[in-house]
């Protein structure tokens, strides 16, 4: 299986980007943010408990995210591997990922880190919010994203770091410019790990 992680800030084009790995890699697609907004969407209890949370550009407990990224493994056990698209955004979360994935003897792969400055974060997610009208793209609820993602998100990165497979890539430029830089680095990544 090829299992990537989509790692990055808010805004840093994640969801963007995963929609066209899927269709090159033909990968199953997991978005936590996509799992959690059809809960809201559907009024769920966990859906009703989360809305407060998004809506505050807080992060969501662990234990809700795990159960939900564990059901999608168990759905698709037998698949050609996954893009996970804003999970895990804290260590607890990548311990618990390494652990579900032991499970069904797989691994992450690589980790694809997209690299944007603030400023450009705040831009394009004000543009998301006044297009699509997303409660949690407003400039407050931004920072506070940005702030939370630098807290507690970042430090995933060491962790995939110590694994050497932490491959961050310029997230600026236009979306096909940066979907070539992240396939030039899943096909080498690919090519040097593999047993020939
Ligand atoms: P997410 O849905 O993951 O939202 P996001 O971080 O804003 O990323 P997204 O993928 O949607 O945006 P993208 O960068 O592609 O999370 C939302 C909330 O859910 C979190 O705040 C948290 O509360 C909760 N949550 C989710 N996962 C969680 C977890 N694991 N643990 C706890 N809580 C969790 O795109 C942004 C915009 O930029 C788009 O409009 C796009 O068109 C534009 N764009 C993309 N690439 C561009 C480019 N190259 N140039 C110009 N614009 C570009």
């Amino acid at each position: 299986m090829l299992n990537i992680v989509l790692f990055g800030p808010p805004g840093s084009g994640k969801g963007t980007q995963a929609e066209k790995l899927v269709e090159k890699y033909k990968l199953v697609h997991i978005s936590t943010g996509d799992l959690l907004r059809s809960e809201v969407a559907a009024k769920s209890e966990l859906g009703l408990r989360a809305k407060a949370i998004m809506d505050a550009g807080e992060l969501v407990p662990d234990e809700i995210v795990i159960g939900m990224i564990r059901k999608k493994l168990d759905e698709n056990k037998e698949g050609p591997g996954f893009i996970f698209d804003g999970f895990p955004r804290t260590v607890e979360q990548a311990r618990e990922l390494r652990k579900a994935l032991t499970d069904y003897d797989e691994r992450v792969t690589m980790v694809i880190s997209l690299q944007v400055p603030r400023e450009e974060l705040m831009k394009r997610l004000l543009k998301r919010g006044e297009e699509s009208g997303r409660s949690d793209d407003n400039e407050e609820t931004i920072n506070n994203r940005i702030d939370v993602y630098e807290r507690q998100t970042i430090p995933v990165t060491y962790y995939y770091e110590k694994m050497h497979k932490h491959l961050p890539v310029e997230g600026i430029g236009t979306i096909d410019q940066i979907f070539d830089k992240i396939v030039k680095e899943i096909d080498q990544f690919e090519s040097f790990t593999k047993p020939s």
